[in-house]
């Protein structure tokens, strides 16, 4: 464990990641006080505390400060060091550990590493940006042989040191345009996990990933040349098959490439390891989460689509005839954008709720439609429009609050309205 006695730290954020940082930096020795720039409300240790600037041994600073802004540099300037919650863990860790990072697919794939590496015998947890802090696993009486550790780029911005023995870099495309200027600045951020990277290191990349040369590299790609790639309905691994996504929960190409990546990340799992665990996987609901098979009509819900972009991604990673249905608040959001990609997806489509009319008048002469008012009619509309082999995918691409009190809401409605659920699954 690293030794902090005698120190003074101080800990910006009374989050959750701020205060198990703060009880980590505790038990490394260290005295601690909590700064939270936003007065919250649970106090813990001997804080938190407003203020700005005092000057300590060691900053450690929380994923969601700004890093470059005014609290977090007023305790930099004259401080010994500053580090991101992850480095102060991480240093204090001895296992293995697997860092994940991406714009996209992070929580499932860092859910498939720790049941795939579990699978192998090994003890696991999954954590970091997936909602469980660092600190608060190397705490744990017997901590894990092996973290799977999602990474934001928030949290990469303020490593040090921080080295994993295995990196996964899923995908990247714009986000956080809230907190960095610009999409580069957001990159650099998430290409910090290669800052320490040795040349054994296995990285698991998608390939034409530009990314540094770092590292020994597996790829994989659910549309081309790779390591790990697709073939049908099975994964291969340097062209042999290795699991069968239908053997599995998850769907869309999305969900091959994090199904890839994971495996590849795992030291010695087998096939035959690989597809038992990932038989009993459920991924994260209401995210492309298939609910029923249905007279092989598949149904998926992806409640969690509430803007253009991820109705988008789940359409675009569709390889089966798709019927949508998508609606819901009006948002005032532009959706022509969508016609290509639904004339080359999708087989119909079913609008409903505030937004149904406006997304029928638009997008009527690019698939046949079928507009109805509740999401219910919506499900019976879907499935009188498919047939065996099809897949009706709920990705509504706006906010649920015309009709529901949240995505999660909306997704429960989707799957009660799915009929003979229970019985299909
Ligand atoms: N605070 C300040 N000043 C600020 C901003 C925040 O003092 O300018 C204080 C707040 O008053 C609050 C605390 O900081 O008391 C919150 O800290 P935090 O925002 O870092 O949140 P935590 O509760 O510590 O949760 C963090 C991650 N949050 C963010 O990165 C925003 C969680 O990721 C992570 O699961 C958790 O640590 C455990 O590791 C969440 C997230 O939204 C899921 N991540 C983003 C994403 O996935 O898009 C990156």
């Amino acid at each position: 464990m690293l030794d902090l006695t005698g120190k003074t730290v101080a800990v910006l954020g009374a989050g959750r990641s701020g205060r198990a940082a703060a009880r980590l930096a505790e038990h490394c020795g260290a005295r601690v006080t909590i700064y939270d720039s936003r007065e919250a409300e649970e106090a813990v240790l001997a804080g938190p505390t407003t203020g700005l600037g005092v000057n300590v041994d060691l900053v450690v600073v929380s994923p969601g400060i700004e890093t470059q802004g005014e609290f977090v540099q007023s305790f930099a300037k004259g401080s010994g060091a500053l580090w991101g919650e992850i480095e102060l863990a991480w240093r204090c860790y001895s296992g293995k550990t697997i860092g994940i990072t991406g714009t996209n697919g992070k929580t499932t794939t860092t859910e498939l590493v720790r049941d795939l590496v579990e699978a192998t015998g090994k003890s696991c947890v999954a954590c970091g940006n997936y909602g469980v802090p660092l600190s608060e696993v190397v705490l744990y009486n017997s901590p894990p042989e092996v973290i799977s550790l999602e990474l934001s780029s928030f949290q990469l911005e303020t490593i040090v040191d921080f080295k994993p023995d295995v990196v996964i870099w899923l995908n990247f495309s714009p986000d956080h345009m809230d907190r960095y200027h610009s999409i580069e600045e957001y990159r650099e951020a998430k290409l910090r996990i290669f800052d320490n990277i040795e040349d054994e290191t296995p990285v698991v990349v998608r390939a034409g990933s530009k990314v540094p040369e770092r590292g020994s590299r597996i790829t994989f790609s659910a549309d081309g040349e790779a390591d790990w790639t697709l073939s049908g309905d099975d994964i291969l691994c340097c062209g042999e098959a290795f699991v069968a996504i239908s053997g599995t929960k998850l769907r869309g190409l999305h969900n091959a490439e994090n199904l890839m990546a994971a495996c590849a990340a795992v030291e010695g799992l087998t096939c035959e390891v690989a597809r038992d665990a990932l038989s009993k996987y459920s991924p994260p609901e209401h995210r492309c989460e298939l609910v029923a098979i249905i007279d092989g009509v598949e149904y998926l819900n992806d409640s969690k689509a509430t803007n253009l972009h991820a109705l988008e991604s789940a359409l675009r990673s569709q390889i089966r005839p798709t019927v949508l249905i998508a609606g819901g608040k009006q948002k005032g959001l532009d959706y022509q954008p969508l016609a290509p990609l639904l004339a080359g997806k999708a087989k119909a489509m079913i609008t409903f709720g505030e937004i149904g009319e406006e997304l029928y008048s638009v997008f009527s002469t690019t698939v046949p439609c079928r507009k109805v008012e509740t999401l219910e009619e919506a499900v019976a509309a879907a499935a009188a429009e498919a047939s065996r082999g099809d897949t009706i995918l709920f990705s509504p691409g706006t906010s649920s609050f015309d009709q529901f009190n949240g995505y999660e809401e909306r997704g429960r409605a989707f799957k009660a309205a799915v009929p003979r659920l229970t019985k299909t699954l």
